[in-house]
């Protein structure tokens, strides 16, 4: 029962297949049911953190229930320096489907709750929080029993505003720091929130608060400001004495990565066989995960439009938009897979010909060194979001760009745009319009003027790049004096 089960998330979710060559064939299983911990921790190497002596603690991914299947999966996942925490399916239902993805991630993206179901979420708001606590209690107790003195804990997004509380209260000099990967909204927005208060001091109670972009930063200051009455000062947010340091953290990528790769025979191979396949016609891109905070069906209409009002380029011009499916069993997302569908269909049916259609859409992630070709193939790079915390795939397009110097098509509304924003052509999503102009103004952009944009946006992304963002934020963590320290020096 449980072989086909992880047979169908292994499909759904394109286990790679490099960890599956990695382990023996009788963990086989047992690690797929733990993708989420190991995607983690694949990102966590990407990040160029391997050098660190860290343990990655995570959720399983899937519900193992019995006690047997549990240890077999900690013992193969220890290996790795991955600790897994379990949690059952009602949980899961209630903490990760509900209130962090139905809830607090609309939230976050400015996007409100959604429209069908606002009155059912509203009538289900508590029971979904009440397990977000409990959810967050159970990764406590793990971090808890991994815990040696000395250890700094750096907790990870909304998924976990609870939990620098949570460790406080089981040990108030553990060092903790907490980074939010999203947006966070204006105060306006988080005041809507009927456990704002408890989500805002949970979070101060942690040591160390970074955000992607100053912006995000101040709005959260301004939350507890406006929500708590506490004060806002320049390092934080200062409460009965104590203080929680706020401050801006822009995360980066592994440039290097992503360069040496562009060197291997395999990728150089593939960059020529994408050049012969679309020769005579300029290769625009699109990377996301297919999310409406990504802005995919905007994108698309504006490319309509470009090709509406630009018949030069109809047959000169082709859109590749890959578009990675992620929280398939909620409605609203398969709601949205259709929309993009029904949208590219009808465009290709509008613009295509017997030999060429304009936009290739594929409902799949591809694997690093397929992207990496992509990129580099790439002329004009959409990123259309309609919020993003920062938007890597803008940051992996520039490392890819060394010879071709293409051109950069970025929302305003991405955390990117803030370093990224003088190379780029910036947009408004909502502005089809503006999209479409200025996709056409990328098209016939001078050489001069593309060198331009791109050396300043290479020189950032080669300078702030994954290491540096998870060296500052530890190596600042580590240097904050916690407050229970200082009353025991006193
Ligand atoms: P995401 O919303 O996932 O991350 P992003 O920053 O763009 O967004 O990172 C996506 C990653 O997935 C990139 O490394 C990209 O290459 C990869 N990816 C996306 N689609 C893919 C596809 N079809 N095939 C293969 N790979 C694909 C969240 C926040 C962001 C924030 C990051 C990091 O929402 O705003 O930048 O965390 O903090």
């Amino acid at each position: 029962r449980n072989l086909t089960r992880v047979e169908r998330l292994l499909r759904e979710r394109e286990l790679r297949s490099s960890w599956v060559e990695e382990v023996d064939a009788k963990f086989y299983c047992m690690v797929a049911c733990c993708y989420n911990v190991l995607y983690m921790m694949e990102n966590f190497d990407q990040f160029g953190v391997k050098e660190v002596d860290a343990k990655w603690i995570g959720w399983a991914g899937v519900n193992v229930p019995d006690e047997i299947g549990q240890r077999a999966l900690t013992k193969a996942l220890a290996e790795k320096r991955c600790i897994p925490v379990f949690l059952d399916e009602e949980i899961v239902h209630q903490y990760y489907n509900g209130y962090c993805n139905n809830i607090l991630w609309p939230l976050f993206h400015y996007l409100g709750l959604p429209q069908e179901d606002r009155l059912a979420t509203t009538r289900s708001f508590q029971s979904q929080f009440d397990a977000y606590k409990r959810a967050n209690q159970m990764f406590a107790d793990v971090v808890n029993e991994h815990y040696e003195e000395g250890d700094v804990v750096w907790c990870h997004d909304y998924h976990l505003m609870f939990l620098p509380k949570c460790l406080k209260e089981y040990n108030s000099k553990m060092k903790v720091g907490w980074f939010l990967h999203t947006p966070f909204p204006s105060s306006e927005i988080h005041r809507t929130l009927p456990s704002r208060s408890d989500l805002l001091r949970s979070v101060l109670a942690a040591d160390l608060v970074g955000f992607h972009t100053y912006d995000y930063a101040r709005h959260f200051v301004s939350a507890c400001t406006r929500i708590l009455g506490l004060e806002g000062t320049p390092e934080g947010v200062e409460d009965q004495g104590k203080l929680t340091r706020v401050a801006a953290f822009p995360i980066g990528i592994d440039s290097e990565r992503f360069k040496r790769a562009l060197e291997l025979p395999a990728v150089k191979e593939h960059i020529n066989e994408l050049k012969q396949r679309f020769s005579g016609r300029k290769v625009m891109l699109g990377v996301d995960r297919l999310d409406m905070i990504k802005g995919i069906p905007q994108k698309i209409l504006a490319f309509e439009k470009f090709l509406e009002e630009n018949s030069f380029w109809r047959d000169k011009v082709v859109l590749l938009q890959i578009a990675v499916p992620t929280r398939t069993d909620v409605p609203e997302y398969q709601k949205l897979t259709s929309q993009v569908h029904e949208i590219v269909g009808r465009i290709n049916g509008r613009f295509g010909t017997l030999t060429a259609v304009p936009i290739h859409h594929l409902d799949r992630s591809l694997d690093f060194h397929a992207l990496c070709a992509l990129y580099a193939v790439t002329d004009v790079a959409l990123v259309t979001s309609l919020r993003d915390g920062m938007n890597l795939v803008s940051y992996e397009f520039v490392a890819c760009q060394g010879s071709k110097k293409g051109v950069l098509i970025l929302s305003e509304f991405a955390g990117a745009a803030q370093s990224l924003g003088a190379g780029a052509l910036l947009v408004n999503p909502w502005n089809i319009t503006e999209v479409a102009n200025s996709i056409a103004y990328a098209l016939n952009m001078s050489p001069d003027e593309r060198e331009k944009r791109f050396r300043h946006n290479y020189a950032h992304v080669t300078t702030h790049t994954a290491q540096d963002w998870a060296e500052t934020f530890v190596s600042e963590l580590n240097d904050t004096v916690v407050e229970a320290q200082l009353r025991t020096r006193q």
